[in-house]
């Protein structure tokens, strides 16, 4: 690929000088020449993913919550990004009100080609799945579930800052993904869509009318030990070409093992939410078909946390969609 690209970069060059084509216009197309990606930086990220975990449970409505989005805005703008906090209101499977804070970045605003990429930020209030009944109410870190996925995000976000890509970049932290009905809870939600809160404000919200990316690349479980990513099925249904490119990306990059190519399973994830909205895009998410659940075992259990995160599936995520993003 990369050398197919360098033959049509050297014929336009020698093309436009056979036409005496003006300079300018030559060098255009020259400086779209693939940029290496930057080396994900899997300390950093980890880093990251510890400090989000520092400020306590990221449940809305709580202080720790206000102070996380105040963090992750300030990360996003010290790294150069154009950065604002959406606020919104959304009701919850229980009727309760959750003031949410959707923290987006913007790199390069100016530019039409554009990638989102998203995660959310939040973390369950409930460690429902867990193996004892008695913390089933009690909250969980939500170490891999959540926030290692923007842990990844923030450190793209420094690599971008430092050397920008030919393509514009969104990074959206999405809150409130992980307040759905829980387990326990008797009788039904007073909302169709109890999951993915602040994706479905976002889709009826856009922080830019007619907001557009080409396309976008969802992380959401991505940094436990032993996970890998099959390809999720509603991402096939939506976006199949983008499961493509991301997917041959991994294996030409030596992550073929982490990016299986056969289907995993099909999950309700704020992607659905852009999807339905109209930007084309994948969920890489930990799939584990012996799981009862098909997540990980740790999944809405106390034992999401930091004993977990595992570096070097961080860097197979982070690079991967590091390479698809500086290849565009
Ligand atoms: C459902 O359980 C319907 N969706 C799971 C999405 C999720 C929760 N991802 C992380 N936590
Ligand atoms: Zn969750």
């Amino acid at each position: 690929m990369r050398e197919r690209f360098f033959i049509i970069s050297i014929f336009s060059v020698l093309f436009f000088c056979g036409c005496k084509e003006r300079p300018a216009k030559a060098a255009e197309r020259v400086e779209r020449v693939r940029i290496e990606a930057p080396k994900f930086v899997a300390d950093s990220a980890y880093r990251y993913t510890e400090e989000q975990l520092a400020f306590g449970y990221r449940i809305p409505n709580t202080e720790a919550h206000r102070k996380t989005a105040i963090f992750l805005a300030e990360e996003l703008k010290r790294h150069g990004a154009d950065t604002i906090i959406q606020r919104g209101k959304v009701t919850a499977y229980n009727g309760e009100s959750l003031n949410i804070f959707n923290v987006i970045g913007s790199f390069a605003p100016e530019k039409q080609r554009r990638v989102l990429l998203f995660a959310h930020w939040d973390s369950r209030p409930y460690a429902d799945y867990d193996p004892d009944k008695a913390n089933h109410r009690k909250p969980i870190d939500g170490a891999d579930d959540g926030a290692a996925s923007v842990g990844i995000l923030l450190e793209i976000a420094r690599l971008i800052g430092a050397q920008p890509s030919n393509v514009g970049v969104d990074i959206i932290l999405f809150d409130a993904e992980d307040y759905g009905k829980p387990y326990f809870f008797e009788g039904n939600s007073v909302v169709d869509d109890d999951w993915a809160l602040g994706s479905q404000y976002w889709a009826k919200h856009p922080h830019i009318p007619g907001y557009r990316a080409d396309f976008g690349i969802l992380l959401d479980m991505v940094s436990g030990a032993g996970s890998v990513f099959p390809q999720e099925q509603v991402s096939m249904h939506f976006a199949p070409h983008i499961v493509k490119k991301v997917w041959n990306e991994a294996h030409k990059l030596g992550y073929g093992s982490y990016f299986p190519k056969n289907s995993g399973g099909a999950v309700t994830d704020d992607h659905l939410y852009i999807n339905m909205y109209g930007i084309p895009c994948v969920d890489i998410i930990a799939y584990y078909p012996n799981s009862e659940t098909g997540f990980p075992p740790y999944w809405h259990t106390l034992k999401d946390d930091m004993r977990n995160i595992d570096k070097n599936t961080m860097s197979a995520v982070g690079q991967t969609v590091l390479s698809v993003i500086y290849n565009e």
